[in-house]
């Protein structure tokens, strides 16, 4: 089933920032697109995002660049190409761009190609899109991690923190998990609004909180799940998303919250209190992407009792992750399509962290669009964990929706571990 035409055109994420759409169409007239997100609290190992930075159009965002590349280069390179092959036809991509970052033809242009090309190829097998990828063999119904409060990049800096987020530990289904992040998800927002501490919603649909230290949060989270009817621990745990790279200035890590300057070691005594504090199951960098005395040290120490996931750290990149494993850094790995720039290279990634008996964490980016490809590519990888943001907004309630439709398609195949995958890395007794 031979590619016949590819097209690229601007659409518009959930920020209303420009971003590309691909439609590729196959030689009997299937056609399928990949819409490609964005993030803003982004690594500096990630692969590049080409947006035009002309200040007169779309504030420097437009990607016009990345769609003439697609067009122009990409496009006559594809053509009459096999759709079933997505890896030569990803390498292909990456040689005919020529740098280690994708930096002339954009991440963002090969990106929106190869999943137009795995979505093309799914409907050519006339198969779901899990199916496809996983081959058949993806049936696991991930636990969802869901953010309550947006700070960081996300919410103006009204917290330091990035993500305060919760995880249904106790939820048997994945529907359960649903039901108890909705009721978490509004007592939090009424508890909030009461003592006037809700300024609006942030990029990810959590709520955008008015604090005065990055500590009050977990006050909300633990009263507001106790609130929904739920034990902080035993049915809900918290999860966190520091951020740290955003946080760190190459010396020193800084609150500006609370105007205070942390040293490394500072830092790690923060983190490692809270994790002592708090009913905290998962941290994602907890530390900035070049830190690594400080990652060595907390995975060492809280290894065995937190998931510890390099979000910015390994920026879904192989060799990042490789040298994670072998220095042993964390022992889980956020897994987002646009950091790396194929679908390939991210279930290249997604392997490499499951065969070092890591935990996989597929998430999607603050700026969204209403593609559910990240809900085909968890469960056809066996991933077990699916990071979207907050429950509210359609950019993240397609993507749990999808699941439910995922789990339909699967029926008596589907299964749901919930919390039980973090046994592979930790002691939960
Ligand atoms: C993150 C993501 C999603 P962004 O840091 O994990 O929450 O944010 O897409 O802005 O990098
Ligand atoms: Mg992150």
């Amino acid at each position: 089933m031979k590619i016949q035409n590819i097209d690229a055109y601007q659409i518009y994420d959930s920020r209303g920032f420009p971003t590309l759409e691909v439609e590729l169409e196959l030689e009997n007239g299937i056609k399928a697109c990949g819409l490609v997100p964005s993030g803003a609290s982004t690594g500096q190992f990630e692969a590049l995002e080409l947006r035009d930075g002309d200040m007169k159009r779309f504030r420097g965002k437009s990607v016009f660049k990345a769609i003439a590349n697609v067009r122009e280069e990409i496009a006559p390179a594809l053509m009459g190409k096999s759709v079933f092959e997505q890896r030569a036809n990803d390498e292909l991509m990456i040689a005919l761009d020529g740098t280690e970052n994708k930096s002339r033809l954009g991440a963002n242009a090969i990106l929106g190609v190869s999943m137009a090309m795995a979505k093309a190829a799914a409907i050519a097998r006339d198969q779901a899109l899990f199916e496809y990828l996983g081959n058949g063999e993806g049936n696991l119904i991930p636990l969802n991690e869901i953010q309550i409060l947006g700070g960081g990049a996300h919410a103006g800096w009204a917290t330091d923190i990035q993500d305060f987020l919760v995880i249904a530990v106790g939820a048997k289904s994945y529907e359960e998990t649903l039901e108890i992040t909705h009721n978490i998800y509004h007592a939090a927002g009424e508890l909030m609004k009461k003592l006037g501490k809700c300024v609006g919603i942030a990029d990810e649909g959590g709520w955008w909180p008015d604090y005065k230290n990055n500590e009050e949060p977990f006050e909300v989270l633990l009263e507001a799940i106790k609130m929904a009817g739920y034990e902080p621990g035993r049915d809900v745990a918290i999860s966190l998303d520091i951020a740290a790279s955003d946080l760190y200035d190459g010396t020193n890590y800084s609150f500006k919250l609370e105007g205070k300057t942390f040293s490394p070691d500072e830092f790690y005594d923060l983190m490692a209190a809270w994790c002592n504090k708090y009913p905290i199951i998962s941290i994602e960098d907890p530390f900035a992407d070049t830190d690594f005395n400080n990652w060595k040290r907390f995975q060492k120490e809280f290894g065995s009792k937190v998931q510890i996931i390099g979000d910015d750290l390994f920026t879904t990149n192989i060799k990042r992750i490789e040298q994670g494993i072998e220095q042993e850094l964390a022992n889980s790995v956020l897994i987002k399509l646009n950091q790396i720039g194929s679908v390939s290279e991210t279930l290249d990634a997604i392997n490499v962290t499951q065969q070092a008996g890591w935990l996989p964490v597929v998430s999607a980016r603050s700026g969204e669009t209403e593609d559910a490809f990240i809900c085909h590519l968890a469960v056809a990888t066996n991933a077990g964990q699916l990071k979207v943001g907050s429950f509210a907004r359609s950019e993240r309630q397609v993507k749990w929706n999808e699941n439910l439709r995922i789990q339909r398609k699967l029926g008596a195949k589907a299964r749901f571990l919930g919390a039980e995958l973090y046994r592979k890395i930790l002691r939960l007794d």
